[in-house]
């Protein structure tokens, strides 16, 4: 019997300079999943799943520019999977119109969740909601309750922002100031330090990362009297200068000394056997292996970005094989087949693919993948410490249990956690 392809369009950040580069660790994890489901002898029967990709830089523009080509050049892709949140926008409110479903596997933008603007749109990622209990689990852990804000003002970060103040303010937590740039965020570290602040959050991708972490260190907002809060996906080594950043490497790692990350648990943490047929640690062996074949010199202790979120992307190759596997029958009951979908007619195709995808669920490698009427994924919390260029896990938080396993690794330059403000002591 003759095989029929079906095609899939992606979008890979793969090269450019600023935004999330994770494409580098999550292509080959995609590859591994597609070679999987490929080969899965129930799954999809007679067909056979083909990609088609681009790189997206993780620039909004030049991902409309890959999206158009993806829909316009043949075949007809029958789905879109997407990168970064910033790209992810725009492709889901482009593709809906095109009737074309869009799965998100390193999208963490808690504005991806809303149903109306993104009908069409599913993600593997967690939305970046999931670090602001345990950020705050840990205010008050240290009795922190003065804490500052700042930003890139980018759609992923303001929405994660505002959602972190709505809970800051139930909790009854302060925030005594919030500050965004564009691309230079001198300005919004000088009013850090106007304001006093003392425990900072700071959410911004890596690139960001090092020029807001060099211009701490130029404003003398690092040291014991500090906390930055950051976000625990960028690469171990972020913080060494490249060219644009203008510090040395020695001032990068006093800034950034001692500063907290909070980040989801991304791989199963059990024994069971995944989707992938092997547990979530056999997988990482196997996906470990298929790195050092799909990267030029790899070099092993130089993850690449994206590494974090591999697993995630391979789910997201099961979760549209699954769903489509679902619809076969439902098409051919309405006399239908999957491969007669065209972006003009396909409302009933996509219709029967988003149900699919709404009952889909599986263990998968990055844990129980559903996706529930928002379509976010619940996950545990890991926070970790730099301490000289090395991050040291300190705990994991669950949220849902409001559970905090902490392991007393925390280190402070002090020798205890600062305070959330100045203290003023009169002296008679
Ligand atoms: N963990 C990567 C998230 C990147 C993004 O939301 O754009």
């Amino acid at each position: 019997n003759k095989v029929i392809d079906l095609h899939i369009g992606a979008l890979f950040p793969l090269t450019g300079s600023s935004g999330w580069l994770g494409g580098m660790g999550c292509q080959p994890a995609i590859y591994m999943a597609l070679n999987d489901v490929n080969n899965a002898r129930d799954l999809l029967p007679g067909y056979h799943l083909v990609l088609h990709y681009n790189d997206s830089k993780c620039d909004p523009g030049l991902g409309a520019t890959v999206l158009y080509d993806l829909i316009y050049e043949p075949p007809t892709k029958l789905l879109i999977l997407g990168g970064c949140s910033i790209v992810c926008s725009t492709v889901a409110e482009t593709a809906k119109m095109y009737n074309l479903v869009v799965i998100g596997y390193g999208s963490s933008s808690p504005a991806l969740s809303n149903r109306e603007r993104f009908p069409t749109f599913f993600r593997t990622h967690p939305s970046a909601t999931i670090h602001n209990p345990t950020r705050i689990k840990l205010f008050n852990k240290f009795g922190w309750k003065k804490i500052a804000i700042i930003l890139e003002a980018e759609e992923v970060f303001i929405s994660t922002g505002k959602d972190f103040e709505l809970k800051c303010k139930q909790a009854g937590i302060e925030i005594i100031t919030r500050v965004s740039f564009l691309t230079d965020p001198q300005d919004a570290v000088k009013s850090l330090a106007r304001q006093d602040a003392r425990i900072i959050i700071g959410m911004f991708y890596g690139g960001a990362a090092r020029k807001v972490m060099c211009e701490a260190y130029k404003q003398g907002l690092y040291g014991k009297q500090y906390v930055w809060f950051l976000i625990g996906w960028y690469e171990d080594d972020w913080y060494k200068p490249v060219p644009e950043i203008n510090c040395t490497e020695e001032q990068m790692l006093k800034a950034v000394d001692g500063h907290l990350t909070t980040e989801a648990l991304i791989l199963n943490r059990d024994d069971r056997p995944t989707i992938a047929g092997v547990t979530a640690k056999d997988w990482q062996k196997m996906y470990d292996k298929q790195l050092s074949k799909s990267i030029e010199n790899y070099d092993s202790k130089r993850k690449p970005e994206g590494y974090l979120e591999a697993p995630l992307a391979y789910d997201a190759i099961w979760a549209v094989a699954l769903a489509l596997n679902k619809t076969l029958p439902i098409l051919e009951k309405k006399g239908m087949k999957i491969e007669s979908f065209d972006y003009e007619t396909g409302t009933v195709i996509k219709d029967t693919m988003t149900d699919a995808l709404k009952q889909t669920q599986f263990l998968g490698v990055s844990g129980l993948v559903a996706f529930s009427e928002r379509g976010d994924r619940v996950a545990l919390t890991q926070i970790e410490q730099m301490v000289k260029g090395k991050y040291n896990l300190l705990g994991y938080y669950d949220t849902q249990a409001d559970n905090l396993t902490w392991f007393n690794n925390e280190e402070w330059l002090g020798g205890k956690p600062p305070n959330d403000h100045t203290i003023i002591v009169e002296r008679l």
